[in-house]
């Protein structure tokens, strides 16, 4: 494991010569922009229950006020952050490599709002509610929604279409991912030389045996992230540090004289 101070110069060198590389990124490269990861305590309404309790379609059918007013707290929390230094550090690598697949567990735009394009988003967007029964697409009202602090059980809208209940545009636990986005993400996987899996704790699958592709395809593997992982030993490097300064520094480095 190498200190924050340097960058280990392995991932210079093979950021230098890379074509094709393939970023995955977890909540906590949002966690710098104030949004809460999977890991963190819940807050407000929802400090009794587990995230991954919630993000499922037996919390929705059971009580769906509860879930969507959770999905509009989290939604509200994102309209109200700000890419940080580890999204724009990810839009401007991006510019530098001949091929940039980003691919991310996150339902949030901060990607976006940084500059990415094309991301892959494996588990949705918070920004996409569509109707549970006919799948028709829903249009959410402008602006921050008015919530108030500790949140609140809100009624799902209903679809103008055929009268069912809006879900959030996400994939829950036992869901399937949406297939396009998954087999662009495998096949990105398999044939990349340099691979980022920056801020997930790597244990949600089947997005986390993205980096055992890259490992067999014998990219350069490089994990960042402040804690411990099941890859520390497995990747060919293992920053432990916060992506908001590690991944600014890693661009810097490589492409300083750029
Ligand atoms: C499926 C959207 C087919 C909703 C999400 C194989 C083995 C075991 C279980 C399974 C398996 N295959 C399938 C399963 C079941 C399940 C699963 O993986 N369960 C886990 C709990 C074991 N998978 C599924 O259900 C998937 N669907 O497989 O369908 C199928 C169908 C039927 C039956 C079987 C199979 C669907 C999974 C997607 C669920 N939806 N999100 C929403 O957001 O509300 S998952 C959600 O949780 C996120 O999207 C993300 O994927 C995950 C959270 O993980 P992370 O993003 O990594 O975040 P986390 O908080 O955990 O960690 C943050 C990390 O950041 C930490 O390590 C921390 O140290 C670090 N960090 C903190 N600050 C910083 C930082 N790092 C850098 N810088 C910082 N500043
Ligand atoms: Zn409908």
């Amino acid at each position: 494991m190498s200190g924050l101070v340097t960058v280990d110069a392995r991932i210079v060198g093979a950021l230098r010569e890379a074509r094709r590389v393939v970023i995955l990124t977890g909540a906590g490269v949002s966690a710098e922009s104030g949004v809460p990861t999977f890991r963190d305590q819940q807050t407000g309404l929802w400090k009794t229950f587990d995230a991954a309790e919630l993000a499922t379609p037996s919390a929705f059918r059971r009580d769906p006020s509860l879930v969507w007013g959770w999905y509009e707290w989290r939604r509200a929390t994102v309209l109200a952050a700000r890419p940080n230094a580890a999204h724009r550090a990810i839009a401007a690598m991006s510019e530098f490599v001949p091929h940039c697949t980003l691919i991310t567990q996150n339902v949030d735009d901060l990607h976006e709002r940084a500059g990415s394009v094309g991301v892959l988003h494996l588990h949705g967007e918070l920004s996409r509610p569509y109707c549970e029964a006919c799948r028709r697409s829903y249009v959410l009202p402008e602006g921050i929604p008015d919530l108030p602090p500790g949140g609140a059980r809100i009624e799902p809208p209903r679809c103008d279409a055929c009268g069912a209940m809006i879900r959030p545009g996400v994939v829950w636990f036992g869901e399937n991912l949406p297939d396009v986005a998954w087999r662009s993400a495998c096949e990105a996987a398999n044939r990349c030389d340099m691979f980022f899996c920056c801020g997930t704790s790597s244990v949600v699958q089947p997005a986390a045996s993205l980096t055992d592709l890259a490992i067999a395809a014998r990219a350069t593997t490089v994990q960042i992230n402040p804690n411990a992982t099941g890859y520390d030993d497995s990747v060919t490097v293992a920053i432990q540090g916060l992506a908001g300064i590690v991944l600014p520094r890693i661009v810097a480095e490589t492409w300083k004289s750029a």
